[in-house]
This record gives C-alpha cells, structure tokens and sequence, in this order.
C-alpha cells in the first residue's frame, strides 16, 4: 500500500535508525557517483546529445553531494564497502555492455532501471524524511524524473533497432533490482520506507517508461514483472 502520511514514531537519532541510514545512505551516495560515471561514458557514445549528458552527469554530482549532507546533518558515517558491494553485479553489466559497444543496454540500466529505482525510492522517502533531507530529495527527485525522460525519448525514436536488446537487457538487469530492493528491505522499513510501496511505486514509473518507448501493455506486464519474486 502507499504510504499516505508519516509514520509517527521515527527518531533520527535513534541508533537503530543512523545504523539503517549508514546503509541507505552510503547506496544512495554510490548510486549518485555511478549514474555520474554512467552518463560521462554514455556522452562518449551518443555524440549528439554529448551536451545534454554532460549536464545530466553534472546533476548527479550534485545530488551526491546533497546526500552526503544529509548524512553529515544526521552525524552517520556511510558505509561506502556495503554501497560498493550493493552496485557491483549492475556495475559490472554496464561496463560489460559498454565494453561490448551496447549503448541500449547501457540506457535500459542507467536511464530506465536505475533512474526508476531512485525515483522510487527517493518518492517514498520524502514523507518520512527528515526535514533537511526532505528539502533536498524533494529537489533531486525533479531531476531524476529528467534522466528517466533522457532515456525514454532516445529509445522511443530508436525504438525498432532497440527493441530485442532491450528485452534481453531487461531479462539480465531486471531480477538484480528485486534481489537489491530485498537486501535493504529492512533497513528501509526502520527509515519507514515499506517494501511494497517500492515495489508499487518502480513497478508505475518503469511501466510508463516503457509504454511511452512504444511496448504494447502485453509487452509492458511481462518485461516489468521479470524476476520479480515477493
Ligand atoms: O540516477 C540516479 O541518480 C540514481 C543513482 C541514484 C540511485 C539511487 C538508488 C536508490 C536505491 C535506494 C534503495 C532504498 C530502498
Ligand atoms: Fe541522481
Ligand atoms: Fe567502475
Ligand atoms: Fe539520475
């Protein structure tokens, strides 16, 4: 179900809660740094839109930064180990698809899985929120909505030639974001963010994402629910 209001009880500087922050934090600082990484190598490729890409880029930093404020704000450390491990096997199939020349499969990860995981996530934190992160997540999810549209608009227009890489890409990187919303499920409910209202609120945008590419609804169910296992 959504979250509708705040749950009452939240004490952010309960050692409980800057313990689960450590983690969701340190992801979200990580996340901030790869997506940085990912649309500078992503300006290499699609030469076209370099500008646009190098700014999507700039945007990210600043979102990292953002984040580690809300960090220092709260006095948590994060534990950058767990976020590196947390990315890994995402970040290793980018670098592999980016390798092999795969710019689809590099926007499916960056611009449609990861960028709906943020959104997400940053849609159900900001009600529970803390009043200094609120006021930034609120700014950074906007730009997030931005990235996501980046890449709807260029597989839309390159829809036929995409198509079968895309699926395939979705079989590959889908199942990794369940086993990943798993693994922080718990640290997530201690900030008040419940698993289902994220896995509600990815499976909406990312099922928009790819009607608006030019999937049939058929198509949409199918690719959207890959791996998924509650
Ligand atoms: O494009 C972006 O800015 C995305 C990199 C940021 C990733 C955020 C990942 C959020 C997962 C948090 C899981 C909390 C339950
Ligand atoms: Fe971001
Ligand atoms: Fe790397
Ligand atoms: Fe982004």
């Amino acid at each position: 179900m959504p979250q509708l209001e705040a749950s009452p009880a939240l004490d952010f500087q309960s050692e409980a809660y800057k313990d689960a922050y450590s983690r969701i934090n340190a992801i979200v600082i990580e996340g901030e740094l790869e997506a940085n990484d990912n649309y500078k190598k992503l300006a290499e490729y699609l030469s076209e839109h370099k500008d646009e890409l190098i700014k999507l880029a700039r945007m990210e930093n600043r979102h990292m930064k953002g984040f580690q404020a809300c960090g220092k704000n709260l006095n948590v450390t994060p534990d950058m180990e767990f976020a590196k491990q947390f990315f890994a096997q995402l970040h290793d199939n980018f670098k592999q698809a980016w390798d092999e020349g795969k710019v689809v499969t590099c926007l499916l990860i960056q611009s449609l899985i990861i960028e709906t995981f943020a959104i997400a996530a940053y849609n159900i934190y900001i009600p529970v929120a803390d009043d200094f992160a609120r006021k930034i997540t609120e700014g950074v999810v906007k730009d997030e909505y931005m990235h996501l549209n980046f890449g709807e608009e260029w597989l839309k227009a390159n829809f036929e030639t995409a198509k079968a890489e895309l699926e395939e890409a979705n079989r590959q990187n889908l199942p990794l974001v369940w086993q990943m919303l798993n693994q922080v499920a718990t640290d997530a409910s201690v900030l008040g963010m419940e698993k289902d209202a994220l896995v509600e609120d990815f499976m909406i945008t990312y099922g928009e994402a790819l009607g608006n590419i030019g999937f049939t609804s058929r198509e949409v169910m199918r690719l959207s629910a890959q791996g998924l296992a509650m």
